[in-house]
């Protein structure tokens, strides 16, 4: 057979599957960059989750709470119908309530009705996302006063002056509360303790623990939009720190990890490569991992001995009927 008198036609397309991507200027402060790089670099390595939220993976996280096997938002949610009046009435009205970590701050906008805080204070790392939604939220609330703070409050924070200091009722509903350890947890809540004064209370929902098979399907859903999640984070740290991440070579992992009690998220390299980035890089071999998560579970009981030892008593604690999720209102223990 008579060989082509034509060469292959490459076609070099931005687009191309082979392509790595192009390493930007990292556009992360220097605190940010220096606590990406040591994660990378560790033997076993690992990032923050808060980094899985910039602005896409704020709507992946929206498109996770609508997935039929991410059951915590729906059941939650179900607790805060069942229950809502009932909180109110143990919480009462007017309270100076700041929602942590409240993205698209639809959870408290569905209580304002019961619950009628005199100020509300949501608080997101996503500015943006916080921002926008506020603006909306404050018109359909035009008699609460708002006042959003962009700020990444996991390794503590102080309230501006702005924020009432009367009837603090910290609010963090989602079980967010999962993704620190339970010693980190204590001292996050320690944290919230100081900041609410001795009239202040807490209302907080906690995943608990369940059947394997239904916490593993809650976080590798069928339509991968979980997998979708956790690779975002790639991009993103492409963007904060100048990395070359090619999310095409890595793989979500997801399971629940009995003898910690929390579900794990992982970044799986697909073939041995390596990463570079505007000070570092780091080669990995084939299936070794990034560690990007952490959720955890606890029982009512243990959740509530977390809560003691942080200087809250809990007050009461509801749960939807089939004891997946429970919501806790505890007030702070003054000293
Ligand atoms: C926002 C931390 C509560 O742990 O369930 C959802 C994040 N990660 N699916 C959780 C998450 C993967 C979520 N929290």
């Amino acid at each position: 057979m008579q060989m082509s008198r034509f060469s292959a036609i490459r076609v070099v397309s931005p687009y191309a599957s082979n392509t790595p991507p192009q390493r930007q200027p990292a556009n992360g402060s220097a605190a940010v960059i220096a606590e990406i790089s040591a994660g990378l670099l560790a033997p076993d390595a690992h990032t923050s989750p808060k980094f899985l939220y910039d602005g896409l993976g704020s709507k992946l996280f929206e498109a996770i709470c609508e997935l039929p096997e991410y059951y915590p938002t729906r059941t939650e949610a179900g607790i805060f119908a069942a229950h809502g009046a009932d909180m109110a009435r143990a919480i009462g009205t007017g309270t100076t309530m700041i929602d942590l970590g409240a993205g698209n701050c639809a959870k408290a906008a569905s209580l304002f009705p019961l619950l009628q805080p005199a100020q509300y204070v949501p608080v997101d790392i996503s500015r943006d996302f916080l921002t926008e939604a506020v603006g909306r939220l404050q018109q359909r609330f035009p008699h609460i006063e708002m006042t959003a703070l962009g700020l990444d409050f996991s390794s503590g924070f102080e309230l501006p002056d702005s924020v009432r200091h009367s009837r603090r009722l910290f609010f963090y509903p989602g079980s967010s509360i999962g993704n620190f350890s339970p010693e980190q947890a204590t001292a996050f809540l320690r944290g919230l303790r100081a900041n609410a004064g001795a009239d202040g209370g807490l209302l907080i929902g906690v995943d608990l623990i369940k059947d394997s098979g239904v916490l593993d399907a809650a976080y590798d859903d069928a339509l991968g939009v979980t997998a979708a999640f956790n690779l975002n984070m790639l991009r993103h740290l492409n963007h904060l720190i100048g990395a070359d991440f090619d999310v095409g070579q890595w793989q979500h992992r997801a399971f629940f990890n009995a003898a910690e009690s929390r579900i794990e998220m992982h970044l799986e390299a697909r073939s041995a490569l390596t990463v570079r980035w505007d000070d570092g890089e780091r080669h990995f071999a084939r299936g070794e991992r990034i560690h990007t998560e952490d959720s955890y579970k606890y029982t009512r009981q243990s959740f509530v001995g977390l809560l003691e030892r942080a200087g809250f008593a809990t007050a009461q604690v509801w749960t939807d009927p089939a004891n997946w999720f429970a919501v806790i209102h505890a007030r702070v223990i003054p000293d």
